[in-house]
């Protein structure tokens, strides 16, 4: 009897390239980089079904540095690239890279179409909250007031919040990290599992030309305070004592900041995390600021029909209906005439 010997399992270096990485030190980039490279060998995709596609800027140089088949396309337009790979092609695992400048300026339309189409790939934005490539320029994430070379006496602009567009898109998972954080790929894998196009935010650090903008959500002394780790099913509970909470207020339909033991508050008074329902997602993506933690997890998970199998059973009946079609056939019904 032949047995056939288990292959090894691949490792992260097996998903590095060997091409220099250009980042600035120090650049968040490095540590999402790390932490896409510790996730994929735990997935069950061959190597060589990996797709790695990116528009332009420094996060888009990231396929360049993976050992997998790759596409670095055109401003903005990377949503259009991966549509377009997944859909010829389904058995590829399409991951598409992108800033907050590509993925929400110029490729902002596109942004909300894939998000709605809702083809099987995972997006990751790396959200430095500016444009890193081009030195420096405020982009559609940045804080009001931030001055740039572009905005030099303060941007005017209210920023956008990728996961409340994304909501807003239609899009069916949604979450958010950052770049240094451990669990990264524990979110990287939860994105991979969803059927269709999942987003994950991902906080990222650029040490040049915005440094410390996460500061206030991510500093080590500020962490637990700032920040909510969402668990599906767990009430919300954060801070570095586990004494406050997030309520739910029906009178003013908006959320609370609470502190357990406080006019006899308890744990079931706290709103419990419902990965599932979107009015929640909603209400959670848009918290922040300086009255509320970030929340980061899965924000909103529910799957619904992919682009990709709608379009395959879409062919599959075309065919059963015209198994030999004419092109020539179908140009010249309905309506034509000679000129
Ligand atoms: C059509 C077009 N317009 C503008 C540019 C210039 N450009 C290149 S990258 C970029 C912004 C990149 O910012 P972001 O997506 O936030 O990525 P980061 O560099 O911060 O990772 C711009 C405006 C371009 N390359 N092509
Ligand atoms: S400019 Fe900023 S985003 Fe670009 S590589 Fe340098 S640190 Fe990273």
């Amino acid at each position: 009897m032949n047995v056939i010997a288990p292959k090894d399992k691949m490792k992260p270096a097996d998903f590095a390239s060997d091409q220099e990485v250009r980042w600035c030190p120090g650049c968040g980039d490095y540590a999402i980089l790390k932490a896409v490279q510790r996730t994929l060998p735990d997935l069950d995709t061959p190597k060589e079904n990996y797709v790695f596609v990116s528009g332009i800027g420094c996060s888009s140089r990231f396929p360049y540095y993976m050992s997998t088949y790759g596409f670095h396309t055109i401003h903005g337009r990377a949503p259009a690239f991966a549509t377009g790979i997944k859909l010829a092609n389904p058995e590829l695992d399409v991951w598409m890279v992108t800033g907050d400048g590509d993925g929400f300026s110029i490729g902002g339309n596109h942004m909300l179409h894939a998000l709605r189409r809702n083809a099987d790939m995972q997006i990751l934005l790396c959200n430095n909250e500016i444009y890193g490539l081009t030195k420096g320029q405020y982009s559609p994430t940045s804080e009001t007031g931030l001055k740039t070379p572009s905005s030099p006496t303060g941007s005017v602009e209210s920023p956008l919040k990728p996961c409340v567009f994304a909501l807003g898109s239609g899009g069916h998972f949604i979450a958010r990290g950052y770049d240094t954080q451990k669990t990264l790929p524990e979110i990287l894998k939860r994105a991979h599992a969803h059927k269709g196009t999942s987003l994950v935010e991902i906080l990222q650090n650029c040490i040049v030309y915005n440094d410390a903008v996460f500061d206030n959500v991510l500093a080590r002394d500020v962490a637990s305070d700032r920040q909510l780790h969402l668990v599906h099913g767990e009430p919300m509970i954060f801070g570095k004592d586990s004494d406050k909470g997030i309520r739910f207020n029906p009178l003013t339909f908006s959320l609370e900041v609470v502190t357990l033991g406080q006019d006899g508050i308890t744990e079931s008074d706290l709103l419990v995390h419902d990965e599932t329902n979107k009015s929640l997602a909603s209400l959670i993506a848009e918290m922040g600021g300086d009255d509320f933690p970030t929340a980061f997890g899965v924000i909103y998970c529910n799957p619904a029909a992919t682009y990709d199998e709608n379009m395959t059973k879409q062919v599959e009946q075309a065919k059963a209906y015209d198994p030999e079609p004419s092109l020539d056939a179908l140009l010249r019904q309905g309506h034509t005439w000679e000129v």
